[in-house]
């Protein structure tokens, strides 16, 4: 095992992390920013050193700096939580070259996972199922037209370096799918540095539902159930539950094992999430994207497998073996985690950076509360707006719910605008109580407009 952990991170997954090192044993170096200084993460580290300013490209994307801050502190291993490096191959080919253990899976496994129609095609090589479409990048007109004719209307263009939604556009007709080539093209050229764009059919109204998995360096990989993540906003997960209304133990036990296959077919190791599309009309299942991370929702599954997940992450680059097999991990109540975001719901989720000036966080029975606030935390305009995950668990989703309402009502901040108050409505929503969402249900209930195209 590990003595000596770096974490390159902040806010709330940074605090995370050091939790699970205090409970291994592992000292921890906190890296931060000069706007950080004040930070949780930087009070319960053993060590904290300052890699630069607050733009994330001075300091928590800043490769060299992280390096250097590991080199002085002469730790065996860096986490990179999630957001910021740690879906960067680039980065983990440095680390590995600086004999630092990255935790995660290799620079090669997150490379390829990076190229969306790579992973596509991958993963119908493994056997898994794949949204119809295009099986390589799709140059001009021509091919695109191709395509439509194949799969037919509604058809969706994705950048190949995309996820998590940037770059898509959907297209009804010849017309709109040739204005849209060349500007897709663009975009993805403008935001990811590579232009290619691959189609496929549009699944209208799907719902989301990934599988977590656990890979070691033996070829031990285990799923752990899934979680719905069907409620967001403009690609902006809001509320994870698990397990999914809609997955029964049976299709549970489908969807396990072609995660399985699939990260089996890369030689994955580490924490995974691998994401499925699900046709709401016809009842299909796709493989969506790869995610080689670990992610924002995880503790949602911990909590119905009572499993730790950056623990286990920590053991596996460590290179343990795992130590339960598939038939070990039970499912066992439901959990839900809502995201509290430092963001005005009323006008058009507009973050609100600001000084919190007093909290009363929520506890009791089933309520865990993953944050890094405090009274008189100054939340920065530089990050990302997520203050504080609430997570409760019940026996079964109406009491994880029924904790969650009242938590909701325990949980204060001021005197900043937060997603709690979106959050007790949500939880009042009847679509929602009987868990019959799509992925435009909160553009339904909000009366949004769409973003797309
Ligand atoms: C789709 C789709 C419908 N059809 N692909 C959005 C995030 C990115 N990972 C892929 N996404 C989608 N891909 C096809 N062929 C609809 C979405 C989508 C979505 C997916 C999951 C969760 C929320 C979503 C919201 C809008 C669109």
């Amino acid at each position: 095992m590990f003595s000596k952990i770096l974490i390159a991170n902040r806010g709330e997954i940074a605090l995370r992390i050091i939790r699970a090192c205090q409970e291994l044993g592992i000292r921890t170096v906190a890296v931060y920013s000069e706007v950080d200084r004040e930070s949780l993460h930087v009070r319960f580290a053993d060590e904290a050193i300052c890699i630069g300013g607050a733009p994330p490209n001075a300091s928590y994307l800043n490769i060299p700096a992280i390096i250097s801050a590991a080199e002085i502190t002469d730790v065996e291993a860096i986490h990179p939580g999630y957001g910021f490096l740690a879906e960067n191959s680039h980065f983990a080919e440095i680390c590995e070259s600086c004999k630092i253990t990255f935790i995660g899976p290799n620079a090669e496994t997150i490379r390829m996972m990076g190229d969306k129609m790579a992973a596509r095609i991958t993963m119908q090589k493994a056997g898994l199922p794949i949204i119809p479409g295009s099986t390589s990048v799709v140059k001009n007109k021509e091919e695109a037209l191709k395509v439509a004719r194949k799969i037919g209307y509604p058809v969706i263009i994705k950048a190949a370096a995309g996820g998590g939604g940037k770059g898509m556009r959907i297209c009804h007709n010849d017309v709109r799918l040739i204005s849209s080539l060349n500007l897709a093209q663009a975009e993805a050229e403008a935001s990811f540095g590579n232009p290619n764009v691959y189609i496929e059919k549009y699944i209208e109204k799907p719902r989301h539902i990934e599988i977590q998995i656990l890979a070691d360096k033996y070829g031990h990989i285990v799923y752990l159930g899934e979680r719905d993540c069907t409620i967001q906003r403009r690609h902006q997960k809001l509320l994870e539950e698990t397990p999914s209304p809609v997955v029964d133990s049976k299709l549970r036990k489908r969807l396990g094992e072609m995660a399985v296959k699939g990260a089996r077919s890369v030689n994955y190791t580490n924490a995974g999430t691998i994401e499925f599309l699900m046709d709401q009309r016809t009842h299909d299942y796709y493989f969506m994207e790869m995610n080689t991370r670990i992610q924002v929702e995880h503790p949602i599954t911990e909590l119905v497998t009572g499993i730790d997940l950056i623990k286990e992450q920590i053991r596996i680059a460590a290179g343990e073996k795992l130590r339960f097999s598939q038939e070990d991990i039970q499912i066992k109540g439901a959990a839900i985690e809502c995201r509290i975001n430092a963001e005005d719901f009323q006008n058009n989720f507009l973050p609100c950076p600001g000084k919190i000036e007093s909290v009363n966080f929520p506890g009791g029975p089933g309520v865990r509360l993953d944050t890094h606030i405090y009274a008189g935390y100054e939340i920065s305009r530089y990050y990302d707006s997520l203050l504080a995950k609430l997570i409760t668990y019940g026996s079964y989703r109406q009491e994880a719910i029924r904790i969650m309402q009242r938590a909701l009502r325990e949980f204060e901040i001021k005197p900043i605008k937060t997603t709690i108050s979106f959050h007790r409505q949500l939880l009042e929503n009847d679509l929602f109580l009987k868990g019959e969402v799509s992925t435009h249900f909160i553009q339904e209930i909000l009366k949004e407009e769409e973003l797309e195209q």
